[in-house]
């Protein structure tokens, strides 16, 4: 069965090693394979206060020795004032302007199965799944989440295909069901792109392996 399930694991990784050079993965280097970028979405009308502009940056870094990744993201939140039939006004920007602090500590799942879609669509790619350690508002424990935390969080990652293209491209972060933080974000996912990453082909690759064969 070990035989199938690195076949499965390499055919979720096909679209990267399918169509970009890739060292040997036989190396044992330990490098943490690390990657970074920006969030800029919109929040609902529907929760408090909203629609919220979201901007942010994050890292995302996955440990070699353990395979759990580190998730931090560091957003900027302001919102409109609104007409007098309470839609946003334009003329009304920034109003109270805020901060949150995200850490999470989680597993990786290597496909995307389950993360949120695009259109046109991304391919390949892997999730991370876990508990926030800290989600904040203007640093302290937002007034929303509960002590300690306990809010769930999705981070998918995912890419284009084929050539011409580049193999990690999306990021998306998604609160899970009954996250007190999703009173404040919304249900919806919070879209971003990713910047840089480290090129740790090798890496990334012993991960993937590694984590079918403890299935
Ligand atoms: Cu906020």
């Amino acid at each position: 069965m070990k035989e199938i399930r690195l076949t499965a694991a390499a055919a979720a990784l096909l679209p990267f090693f399918a169509w970009f050079a890739v060292p040997a993965a036989g190396a044992q280097n330990r490098i943490p394979v690390e990657f970074s970028g920006l969030l800029n979405d919109y929040s609902p009308s529907t929760v408090t206060g909203g629609p919220w502009e979201m901007h942010g940056q994050w890292k995302l870094s996955i440990d070699p020795w353990s395979g759990k990744a580190d998730f931090l993201a560091d957003m900027t939140m302001s919102g409109y004032g609104k007409t007098a039939d309470n839609t946003p006004d334009p003329t009304q920007p920034g109003q109270k302007p805020h901060t949150h602090h995200i850490h999470m500590t989680g597993d990786v799942t290597w496909n995307s199965t389950g993360c949120p879609t695009y259109s046109p669509a991304t391919f390949g790619g892997f999730q991370v799944n876990g508990t926030v350690s800290l989600l904040t508002g203007n640093g302290s424990n937002a007034t929303f989440e509960t002590t300690p935390p306990s809010s769930t969080l999705q981070v998918c990652i995912t890419g284009g295909e084929s050539t011409d293209s580049i193999p990690f491209s999306n990021i998306t972060m998604f609160w899970g069901n009954n996250s007190p933080a999703i009173s404040h974000f919304g249900p919806q996912a919070i879209h971003g792109v990713i910047r840089d990453w480290n090129q740790q082909w090798a890496t990334l690759w012993q991960f993937s392996q590694r984590s079918e064969e403890k299935r």
